[in-house]
């Protein structure tokens, strides 16, 4: 079965990735719409050797549409309800819908089958959420987790395009000696860490931070996992990479949890110290998978495990895992028309 798919937001980082990776898996189309603001509506993007012309978001582009991947931002907000209207299915990037209890949270690799009770919109989760839950999830399922302490360093290009340029500019002009002040970050970001991601919410923690305890948990189904998360931004462009430490409820050993880890969906475990082998931001860029590595014992607990994980956030962590809901919604036949 051929499906009618629009892209919303198709000239940004996610928006250019989402159509590079429906493009790969052959994702089956029958008509396909790219659609904008109207700032970038007008411009043409290529997708299979047609020039697309970009059009500006309206209610009517839903129309007769079967899927709609929205790349984030307020647009959900705004035609989320519409497309649902017309029959068309959402598959949200943004935050805007993802804590709704009417919304299913999906990874595929970790609770596939909440696409099946959507009502119209699912949510694409956080991008340093996916990849730390891809990673968890074998685990919870082997030995359970209490609990859970993850220090992200994220890449710029989870800003979106000018975080990429911030960090290109700002590099350049300071090897010149040149001034360059921060616009898309809070402070410069080129030799810096920043350790601020969005907004300061509840408790001091940021909003990164509290989207990484409280979708972890929908994901899972399960409140009782504790998590507490310090997310920073760092002159990389492309790929999160967080240090995850895990308490168990039952005691699993490193070299376990690095076999159930080998086996698990979408994970490559890259660990060989003996030949400084690790998973590193630079090598993880263009790939879908979520890499783990310095898997070993925290000693300072009963049950604790320590992970490296890596993965790239615009692929993984956004637009892959976005059309693999969409895949799911044709496996499952889940449709709205
Ligand atoms: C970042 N994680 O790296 C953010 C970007 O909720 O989808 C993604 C924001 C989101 O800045």
């Amino acid at each position: 079965k051929k499906v009618n798919v629009v892209v919303v937001g198709a000239t940004g980082a996610v928006g250019q990735e989402l159509l590079k990776i429906l493009n790969e898996r052959n994702f089956p189309i029958n008509n396909l719409k790219l659609c904008a603001t109207s700032r970038s509506a007008g411009t043409s993007v290529e997708f299979q050797g047609c020039r697309y012309v970009v059009e500006e978001t309206t209610p009517e582009s839903f129309t007769d549409m079967d899927i709609a991947l929205f790349a984030g931002g307020k647009a959900s907000l705004e035609f989320g309800q519409a497309a649902v209207e017309r029959g068309c299915v959402v598959i949200d990037n943004s935050s805007n819908y993802r804590m709704d209890p009417e919304v299913p949270l999906v990874v595929p690799e970790v609770n596939p089958e909440d696409v099946k009770w959507h009502k119209g919109i699912i949510a694409n989760p956080n991008c340093s959420t996916i990849i730390m839950v891809v990673a968890l999830k074998p685990i919870y399922d082997v030995a359970g987790i209490k609990r859970v302490v993850v220090s992200t360093y994220q890449a710029v290009s989870g800003a979106g395009k000018e975080g990429i340029e911030e960090l290109t500019a700002q590099t350049k002009a300071v090897l010149e000696g040149l001034e360059h002040s921060p616009k898309k970050f809070l402070h410069p970001i080129a030799f810096n860490l920043i350790p601020h991601i969005d907004v300061f919410q509840d408790m001091d923690y940021t909003k990164e931070e509290w989207k990484m305890v409280k979708e972890t948990q929908k994901i899972l189904h399960d409140d009782k996992v504790r998590i507490t998360a310090t997310t920073v931004r760092v002159p990389v462009y492309r790929s999160h990479s967080e240090s995850v430490n895990v308490e168990t409820e039952r005691k699993i050993t490193a070299a376990q949890a690095k076999e159930i880890l080998a086996k698990a969906p979408g994970v490559i475990v890259q660990d060989d110290i003996g030949n400084n082998v690790y998973p590193m931001p630079l090598f993880t860029s263009d790939k879908d998978e979520v890499f783990v590595g310095r898997i070993r014992e925290d000693n300072t607990i009963d049950n604790g495990l320590n992970l490296w994980v890596v993965g790239d956030q615009i692929r993984k962590g956004a637009a892959t895992n976005a059309v693999q809901i969409a895949e799911l919604l044709l496996k499952y036949n889940c449709l709205m028309r």
